[in-house]
């Protein structure tokens, strides 16, 4: 980054400050990850330049040979790993993916079910705020209060009493397994379309660790850049016969020219995914969950749902006298990074929270194991106990910048930006 330093050094700076962040802290959120050196190459290019309206073989510029080689790859390479018929890399990101399946599919004011926020739904499943709730009369389903798990007998009553036209699986801070099959039915008996949003889960999925939506609904979205590790963007799976009608949504629906140097990075990413290495390291994201997980509910925390299945886990404060903001906050001075969340049933507000939502999937990059998580599951309980106590806090900052030593994360790119 030589150039970038002598012509605009105060992006540089920002720059290494943020590399220098990433290294030298915990990454727990569930939703962030590392991506390779290959990655952050094959999305900071000259393919940035390139206008590339339309799909691979029939664009609306010329020039276009390179860049449709790089698509077409991306799309046969996320059909391998997830077995879909159709795919759509040109997203900007999982919002945009998830809008044009409503508006391909949906008129304005149709009935959508979706899992409430309040419960671990995303924006796009219907806030009041976002596009969704906005146009579409959203039904909310949660969990069952005595187990925090999906209910399916309560998202059937839902379907038959609001008769919804699409029904939408998927979560931003769930932590168990969801049954797409029951989805399915429930639609089917309903006439309903399936759109799983796998955002989190993806890279679960591309390996077998958790069951695939692929062969139950007609859109499956993701993002691409969480469990996935690949570069910030978003993706359409669909069927076959929706394929024209979502290529068509996405362009000229609601995007314009896609972003070529991402979609790169997207094929690299699904290239990674789909070596047997990327097995092992997301069964490791799984089994370092359930460590701090256990870890943590050995040291007195209520553990939502009593556990975890998959990358993420969420921490019940409410019995701590500390909110879900506090937490995040004073965890973040000792050098953990974590986010405050809604937890089932939460009696605080969304600013406020009870709950803590943790993540295994950047720490498992940077090569950590079960045995340095019960560390840090020893790190976060000494900050949380003495959350006013700056001696405290340090000592747990030194702590986690030794820990963050032994496992650098970027070390090459420190070095080259050393040279510059
Ligand atoms: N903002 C993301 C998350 O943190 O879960 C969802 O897109």
């Amino acid at each position: 980054m030589k150039y970038l330093k002598k012509i605009d050094p105060q992006i540089f700076k920002a720059i290494l400050g943020e590399i220098k962040r990433q290294d030298g802290k915990l990454e727990l959120i569930a939703s962030e990850n590392f991506v390779s050196r290959a990655i952050i190459e094959a999305e900071a290019n000259v393919m940035t330049n390139k206008y590339a309206e339309g799909y691979p073989g029939r664009r609306w510029y010329n020039g276009c040979q390179f860049v449709d080689l790089v698509e077409n790859i991306a799309i046969e390479r996320a059909k391998k790993l997830f077995g879909a018929e159709h795919v759509n890399v040109q997203p900007h990101s999982g919002s945009q993916a998830n809008m044009a399946v409503y508006f391909s599919m949906l008129n304005v004011g149709d009935t959508v079910l979706a899992m409430d926020l309040r419960c671990g739904g995303h924006l796009t499943h219907g806030h009041a705020l976002n596009f969704s709730g906005k146009y579409f009369n959203v039904i909310p389903y949660g969990v069952k209060r005595s187990t925090e798990r999906l209910d399916y007998d309560e998202i059937r009553r839902l379907a038959r009493a609001h008769k919804p036209k699409m029904i939408l699986a998927g979560a931003s801070a769930y932590p168990r397994i969801i049954d797409f099959k029951k989805f399915r039915e429930i639609c089917d008996e309903v006439g309903a379309f399936l759109l799983v949003d796998m955002a989190h889960i993806a890279g679960l999925i591309a390996c077998g660790l958790h069951p695939n939506p692929v062969p139950y609904a007609e859109f499956v979205t993701t993002t691409t850049h969480k469990t996935l590790r690949g570069p910030r963007s978003g993706v359409i799976l669909c069927r076959k016969q929706f394929a024209k009608k979502i290529d068509r949504e996405v362009f000229p629906g609601i995007q314009g020219g896609p972003l070529m140097h991402v979609i790169a990075a997207k094929a690299v990413c699904f290239k990674e995914a789909l070596n047997p290495s990327f097995k092992k390291y997301q069964a490791q994201v799984i089994k370092n969950a359930r460590a701090l997980s256990d870890a943590l509910s050995k040291k007195g925390y209520r553990i939502v749902s009593g556990g975890t299945d998959n990358h993420l886990l969420l921490v019940d404060l409410s019995d701590k006298n500390l909110t879900g903001k506090d937490a995040s906050r004073i965890l973040d001075t000792a050098g953990i990074v974590a986010n405050k969340n809604l937890i089932p049933f939460d009696r605080r507000s969304a600013n406020l929270t009870s709950g803590l939502r943790l993540g295994t999937p950047a720490i498992t990059t940077r090569g950590i194991r079960e045995k340095e998580v019960a560390k840090i599951a020893e790190l976060i309980d000494i900050a949380l106990k003495s959350p006013k106590d700056t001696k405290v806090l340090n000592t747990v900052k030194k702590k986690v910048k030794k820990l963050t030593r032994r496992f650098p994360i970027y070390k090459d790119l420190m070095m080259d930006l050393k040279r510059a």
